[in-house]
């Protein structure tokens, strides 16, 4: 088959690959100019594992090309993003551009699938009526489903073909169409269904996750103050085969989980209580962390203290920092007139401030290492030579990633969210 992906970042590209190396013949649109050069250059625009060696496999095939424009094709994937506006309500201008934009290449007979998350009847009720324009009768001479992406960073090769797919076609037609393309990589099982199901079933995984992290945000706030490690007591619930409690952190970032919950809050806000309460618990953890730091500072009398954030990316071993909850806990240092240095040796472009390229460097003066991230890079740490480089000897991991007792043999005070019990 011809495809014709639009979007080519986190989702697009992977999928646009997988497609071309599985036989199919591929043409990828992408509004950002530098993005397609280097697409058609083998160039990674972003970090994946396993994706350079794809990307290479699929252009110098030839069945791999991109440009600004989209072509005409068998099937449209459309993979753009669907992020929220400051309001929380979602912005489709991305999935409506993206959809106007193939309106003029779109045939009789052809599949147009979106793969990007979206609030449940965004197909029916905003694609739909843009492909109208088309003159084709839908359903009949136009196909159309949302086979929503469900592929975690970092690992999105394997989850690409291990997964479930749900598809949800507008009809039965379009959901057998969809899933006979994607058996040519898929080897998890394919679900049917119909769009909007499809569109709720993946904001439910979401938010499902949203919720189940701000309870063990919520169980970390409350070992803060009962003399409690929240890490061992969630542990050992979780040996209990029906609880499976997620692990608090310095807040919950990215484009999809810190994103999807506000889509059902914003078509029904009376009825999504527990939701939103999820959604601002997980949103204050940030707040919350750069407090623990100060008062950490405070307590031991540092004056004029400066602190050394490690990990800027929204989770371990990526280079993704949309909606890091990292950025937001720089924003409550500077407001407390707190100074930092940052490091995290997956950011290659320097998107917060005072980034330093080497760890070193943003050791330099420290009074308090900060652990947002738990890279694989921060668990190998060795205090012994931290502790060399800093002014005082003080460390907060808020991801349970370091051995604090390695640390503390090393000189140093240690702190752990939500863990009062030391
Ligand atoms: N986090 C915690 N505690 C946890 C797990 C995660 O604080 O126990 C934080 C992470 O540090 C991170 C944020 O939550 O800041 C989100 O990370 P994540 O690993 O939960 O999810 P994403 O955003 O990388 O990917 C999710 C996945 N969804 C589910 O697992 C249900 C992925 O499968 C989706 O494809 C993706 O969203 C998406 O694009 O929708």
């Amino acid at each position: 088959k011809s495809l014709c992906v639009v979007g080519l970042g986190y989702i697009g590209l992977p999928t646009s690959v997988m497609f071309a190396i599985n036989g199919h013949q591929v043409h990828g649109v992408d509004v950002n100019r530098k993005a397609v050069e280097m697409v058609n250059a083998k160039q990674l625009h972003i970090e994946e594992n396993g994706l350079q060696e794809r990307l290479e496999e699929a252009v110098d095939s030839g069945k791999f090309t991109a440009s600004l424009e989209p072509t005409e094709a068998d099937v449209f994937v459309i993979a753009v993003p669907s992020p929220i506006r400051e309001d929380k309500t979602a912005n489709l201008d991305y999935v409506k551009k993206a959809t106007e934009s193939i309106v003029p290449f779109v045939k009789e007979g052809n599949l147009v699938i979106l793969e990007s998350t979206v609030p449940p009847r965004t197909v029916e009720d905003v694609m739909l009526p843009v492909l109208e324009e088309t003159g084709l009768t839908i359903g009949e001479e136009l196909f159309v489903s949302h086979s929503p992406e469900r592929v975690i960073p970092g690992k999105v090769f394997q989850e690409l073909v291990d997964n479930d797919r749900i598809v949800g076609g507008i009809n039965e037609k379009s959901s057998e169409m969809t899933r006979d393309l994607y058996l040519s990589f898929v080897k998890g099982n394919i679900h049917l269904t119909d769009a909007t199901t499809a569109e709720m079933a993946k904001v439910i995984e979401n938010t499902y996750r949203d919720v189940n992290i701000a309870f063990a945000n919520e169980l970390a706030l409350i070992s803060d103050q009962i003399g409690v490690n929240s890490w061992e007591a969630i542990k050992l619930a979780n040996y209990h085969p029906r609880v499976n409690i997620h692990t608090p952190g310095p807040g919950v970032g990215g484009h999809c989980i810190a994103v999807d919950p506000w889509f059902l809050a914003e078509i029904q806000p009376d009825l999504s209580k527990i939701i939103q309460l999820s959604r601002n618990t997980n949103d204050h953890m940030p707040v919350y962390t750069a407090g623990e730091v100060e008062s950490f500072l405070k307590e031991q009398h540092i004056q004029d203290p400066k602190v050394a954030l490690f990990g800027l990316s929204f989770k371990a071993n990526i280079d993704d920092q949309r909606e890091s909850p990292s950025l937001k806990v720089i924003l409550e240092l500077v407001e407390r007139g707190i100074s930092f240095s940052s490091y995290d040796p997956h950011i290659k472009e320097n998107v917060a401030s005072n980034q330093t390229q080497s760890m070193d460097e943003a050791l330099e003066g420290a009074d308090i290492v900060v652990i947002l991230t738990d890279h694989d890079e921060f668990k190998q740490l060795d205090p012994a030579h931290i502790q060399g480089k800093m002014r005082s000897r003080l460390v907060f991991d808020t991801k349970n990633a370091l051995s604090l007792d390695e640390w503390k043999d090393a000189g140093f005070l240690t702190k752990r969210l939500g863990d009062s019990k030391n």
